[in-house]
Order: C-alpha cells, then structure tokens, then sequence
C-alpha cells in the first residue's frame, strides 16, 4: 500500500554537507520525492513537531538543536514508506543503530542523529500536515516506477 512519510535532515546534517546523500539513499531505494524544502524553525513550531516529548529531559535541548540552523523537510512516497524509511534511518540511539542505517554509518551521538522520520502512518499524516501546505505536496508520474513498483493488480 502507498504511503507518504515525513523525512527531516535536521541542522547537523546540513552543517556536516550530508543533505545530498541522505537525500540519494532514498532516492536509491526507489522512493518518491513529493515535497523538499528547506527551512529554519522557530521555538514554538518546535515545540508542535515535538510535543510528544514535551516534559522529558532532553526536551530542551532537542529544541535548542532543532532550532539552531535550516533544516531539509522530505515527502517520500511508496509503498510501506513509513516502515521503509524508519529502517534505513535505524535506531534512535546510533550506538544501537545497525550498521547499513543513516545513524549507524553517520552518527554517533543520540541528540545529533541526524535525521527525523515519521514512526507510523498516522503520525506521518499528522506531521506532514504540519510541514507542508497542501499545495507544497506534487503529484507527478516517474517512468521508473516501472521498474520499481509492481504493476497495479
Ligand atoms: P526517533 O523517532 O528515532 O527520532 O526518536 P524519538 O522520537 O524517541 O526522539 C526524538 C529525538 O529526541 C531524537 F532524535 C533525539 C532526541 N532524544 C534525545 O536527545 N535523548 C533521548 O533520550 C531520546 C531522544
């Protein structure tokens, strides 16, 4: 079943010039870029993206570092995209992070992972209606996908 997921490279992988690779292994994979910007966010809208967290520990650093310089949102498409895209992130903290994930070949540190991606489809609804007006998302036909998805039943 198609899905849509959000993907963030938050301000570490800017600043460390990884945006292009971790943006390629995506695209690699065969997933489908429906929507990209790049944008700085303020304490507030950090807050929302991160309210489910609100009240930890490390809730104020998290929006000290998410805050602290532009970030690249993604919209991916495919199918079980949200499964596939939390796999090649790999796990929340890199030394538990297989090796063959974003963090487990590019991180080392738990508050500067590097990326951000939607834990389950609903979550993923709700945060791309968060970072992307509607307008923002494209519909468009690749002629890959021929070669990537399954022909419709
Ligand atoms: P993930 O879904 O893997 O991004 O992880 P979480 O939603 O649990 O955590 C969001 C972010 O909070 C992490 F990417 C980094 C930060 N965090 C910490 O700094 N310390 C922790 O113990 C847990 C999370």
């Amino acid at each position: 079943m198609t899905e849509r997921t959000l993907v963030l490279i938050k301000p570490d992988g800017v600043q460390r010039l990884l945006v292009g690779r971790i943006l390629g292994r995506f695209e690699e994979r065969g997933l489908k870029l429906v929507g990209l910007k790049l944008r700085q966010v303020d304490r507030p809208f950090a807050e929302e993206h991160y309210a489910v967290h609100r009240g930890k520990p490390f809730f104020e650093g998290l929006l000290d570092f998410i805050t602290s310089g532009p970030l690249v949102a993604l919209a991916l498409d495919g199918p079980n995209a949200v499964a596939i895209v939390r796999s090649m992130v790999g796990a929340t903290r890199p030394h538990e992070a297989a090796a063959g994930t974003i963090r487990g070949d590019l991180a080392v540190e738990t508050a500067q992972n590097l990326v951000h991606a939607s834990d389950g489809p609903e979550t993923a609804t709700a945060e791309l209606a968060l970072w992307f007006a509607p307008g923002e998302l494209l519909d468009y036909d690749r002629e890959i996908d021929r070669w990537v998805l399954a022909p419709a039943e």
